[in-house]
């Protein structure tokens, strides 16, 4: 990746922050726990997982800082989404969380160096993942719940 193209994903990814929370906004309050049957999340649930997700990018990416080539933990995301109580937990805070990791890996990601960029941990599916390919697949995998999202409120709305 070169750099400006580095620069335009870590901008992209920082203002997912207020892009999500604006995104959010679109959606009425009490369609958050809607789903269209057992095997599709609601909002609730997209939020928890993708907080869980943004940890796991949190620790991944200094993973490759402090230890590069460690292997680093890869969620199996239904049995999170059953054994961790999202639909119980409270939304705020996931979106509090989310919030919080991005703002945190934007700040980190602007002071790394070119080198550093290239520094990766192993994904014991993905194999070899390096810090700009960590950054532009937590980049997608917000915009693609953020999607998920809008298909949930247009199954609400067609449902009402
Ligand atoms: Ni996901």
């Amino acid at each position: 990746m070169d750099s400006s193209e580095r620069r335009r994903l870590i901008e992209n990814y920082s203002r997912k922050t207020y892009a999500l929370t604006e995104h959010l906004r679109s959606f009425p309050r009490d369609m958050w726990d809607f789903k269209p049957d057992d095997t599709h999340w609601c909002i609730r649930e997209i939020l928890w997982h993708t907080l869980d997700i943004e940890m796991h990018g949190y620790l991944r990416i200094r993973t490759a800082l402090a230890e590069p080539g460690k292997t680093v933990s890869a969620p199996d995301q239904d049995l999170w989404a059953k054994q961790v109580p999202y639909i119980q937990m409270d939304v705020d805070e996931a979106i509090e969380g989310i919030v919080w990791v991005i703002k945190a890996n934007g700040k980190l990601l602007k002071t790394l160096t070119e080198a550093d960029f290239n520094k990766s941990v192993t994904h014991p599916k993905y194999g070899t993942l390096n810090i700009d390919q960590l950054l532009a697949r937590h980049n997608k995998h917000i915009e693609h719940h953020m999607d998920q999202m809008t298909k949930r409120f247009d199954e609400w709305k067609a449902r009402k």
